[in-house]
């Protein structure tokens, strides 16, 4: 495993206290609490649902049955979306005190973990950013926002402090031709000889940072640097657990030729509409 060899965090001038940028710099999240309004989420849970009942294109299943387990695309699918969470003011402030300049919107999916819903194994995002999209390097941010509670039983989300510090893809990594397969990061998954952790390497990244879980309720945000390894369980509670899913990459970092060679991805996984959200 290799340093990440550029900046976790890039100083621009923001919200975010200076302890919130060391403990971020240090262990590549951040939780913040009560950040998103009762009613905006109380309205993002009927529209998300809404969103899963269309045929649209970036709808991903689960692998054995019909259920929905993410839309991509969302914040082009939903106005509410579009508006209200991509537009955020605070939200694009930390983005941009973390990444030093202005962002545009990478990815946008909700992940609906239904009852039964499936796992994602451990991984980082951006060795898939990197090999499928042909990003440079880990300058971009996802931020989850919490539309259910996490419980223990509907598979919360767990992390690697620390783990943002390396560069765990392997230089043998190769491409997986079915891109709405590959998403889903579960178990099972082909991809997973291409680009999962492993768990030698987790054993690794864990020597000395216990994994953590964490817990958030509605309305609050999870802030994550783009090469953190992280992964949740399935879900064998009777609740949803819904997420909705921001990435937003710094405009010094657009995409380009997919480093594995492939095809990029398609538009609705990764965006190269780079327009700068303000
Ligand atoms: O929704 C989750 O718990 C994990 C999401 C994730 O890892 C992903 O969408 O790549």
């Amino acid at each position: 495993m290799k340093h990440r060899g550029s900046p976790v965090v890039w100083h621009g001038v923001g919200p975010l206290s200076d302890e919130q940028m060391r403990s971020y710099t240090e262990n590549g999240y951040l939780l913040l609490k009560n950040v998103l309004s009762p009613t905006l989420i109380e309205q993002l849970r009927a529209e998300v649902d809404n969103m899963k009942e269309g045929e649209h294109l970036s709808i991903i299943r689960e692998r054995n049955s019909k259920a929905v387990r993410s839309v991509f695309d969302a914040h082009n699918l939903n106005p509410t979306i579009s508006q209200q969470v991509v537009k955020n003011d605070l939200l694009l402030d930390i983005a941009e005190q973390i990444l030093g300049n202005g962002v545009y919107v990478h990815q946008c999916h909700v992940n609906y973990k239904r009852p039964g819903g499936g796992e994602f194994f451990w991984h980082s995002d951006f060795t898939f950013w990197y090999w499928e999209d042909g990003m440079r390097e880990p300058r971009a941010i996802s931020i989850f926002i919490f539309l259910d509670p996490s419980r223990t039983e509907t598979g919360p989300l767990c992390v690697v402090p620390g783990s943002h510090h390396y560069i765990t893809h392997p230089e043998w990594y190769r491409s997986v031709d079915d891109h709405k397969e590959a998403v889903r990061h579960d178990f099972q998954s082909d991809a997973r000889a291409n680009g999962l952790v492993d768990f030698d390497t987790l054993q690794r990244l864990s020597q000395h940072r216990t994994i953590e879980t964490i817990w958030g309720n509605p309305g609050d945000i999870f802030i994550m640097d783009g090469n953190l390894v992280h992964a949740s369980g399935p879900n064998f509670g009777l609740d949803e657990r819904r997420v909705l899913l921001l990435i937003l990459n710094s405009m010094d970092n657009k995409i380009g030729v997919p480093h594995s060679g492939g095809q990029p991805r398609p538009n609705y996984i990764s965006s190269r509409t780079f327009e700068p959200i303000r």
